[in-house]
């Protein structure tokens, strides 16, 4: 039996997800494409056989032929529709990030935990990403010794027009939050945030963070959504023994023209497309299955890379560092 998968939102992440079901995902159905605008949603259909369409994102989790959703609508709607899909008690793959700030992520966090069960995982792709997967394991092999820092990089094309400076560290970085937590095992103590000269908190340009983990680990995080050459995430985790370099999946190097080089992909979905088939695989037999593979990001590291991010962007703003201070971890996140 199938399973029926809705996927709320054609933005450049619902057709992601949308087309990984419909292509990628053995034992899953494109039941229902869900979007405001009908045509998006009709398109996108068309496009990959869902059998129906919606405007109307509240009615999904209700229906009786939609077994599990994924949500890649505008962030600000991601805490209302998990409430609603999980008070149907069915899953959910949520994008990132589970809400925009941390009073959704614990409203979602209190309805998972009043159900009994985790229901929710979040879209946080990079735990499955084969690279990233690797330097966790050598890690724990003890390679390199004890985890002492881990230097992020990851820098856009271009940032979209509504795009502010802040949103570097609220909408771009808590990748890092979320994959530093993942790697080194560890929670997040304190944040510091520094921008070059001559930029404010609303400008676009590159932010350079300092994370402090509870683990002692230092982990320096740059982001430039400007950087204007191609889609670069690069890290190095540095150990007392040695270090582990993140290798980005390079396929072909081009030779021409007195030249060689490797193109640089043009965004996140190319970068990491391994990791978002991994992903949601991964989610589909939490669904089938009812465990959870434990690298899923569940609720509470969704309430984790909100709550830094919220700190973030204090510090920016306030141009100091910020301590963190997380509620307990309720019992089903264990
Ligand atoms: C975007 O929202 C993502 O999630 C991408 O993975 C990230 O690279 C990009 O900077 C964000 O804006």
């Amino acid at each position: 039996m199938s399973i029926r998968i809705a996927v709320i939102g054609t933005g450049i992440m619902g057709w992601a997800h949308a087309r990984i079901v419909a292509e990628d995902m053995p034992g899953a159905e494109l039941k229902v494409v869900c979007d405001a605008d009908f045509s998006k949603a009709r398109r996108v259909a068309d496009e990959l056989g869902a059998s129906d369409v919606s405007t109307d994102a509240s009615t999904i989790a209700a229906r009786e032929d939609v077994d599990a959703v994924i949500i890649a609508s505008p962030d600000a709607t991601h805490p209302t529709l998990c409430l609603e899909t999980i008070r149907h008690r069915k899953f959910i793959l949520c994008e990132k990030p589970l809400a925009p700030d941390v009073k959704g992520c614990l409203e979602v966090i209190e309805a998972e935990t009043a159900a009994g069960r985790r229901l929710v995982q979040v879209g946080f792709m990079r735990r499955f990403d084969p690279s990233y997967v690797e330097m966790k394991s050598e890690l724990r092999e003890g390679v390199v010794g004890s985890a002492l820092m881990l230097h992020c990089v990851h820098r856009n094309v271009s940032a979209p027009p509504d795009f502010k400076g802040f949103m570097a560290v609220s909408n771009s970085a808590p990748h890092e939050f979320d994959i530093a937590r993942y790697v080194l095992d560890t929670d997040i103590a304190a944040i510091s945030v520094f921008q070059p000269k001559g930029f404010d908190a609303k400008t676009v340009a590159p932010i350079f963070m300092v994370v402090e983990t509870t683990g002692g680990q230092l982990v320096n995080i740059e982001v430039n959504n400007n950087a204007g050459y191609g889609y670069d995430v690069r890290g190095e985790l540095v150990g007392a023994a040695g270090s582990i370099t993140l290798a980005a999946p390079i396929h072909t190097r081009v030779n021409a023209d007195l030249a060689s080089f490797e193109r640089y992909p043009v965004d996140w979905i190319p970068r990491f497309a391994d990791a978002y088939r991994l992903q949601n695989k991964a989610w589909l037999r939490a669904v089938q299955t009812g465990s959870w593979h434990p690298d899923a990001a569940s609720c509470w590291d969704g309430y984790w890379a909100s709550l830094v991010a919220e700190a973030g962007v204090k510090a920016l703003e306030t141009k100091s560092r910020v301590q963190l201070n997380a509620v307990e971890r309720p019992p089903i996140y264990a």
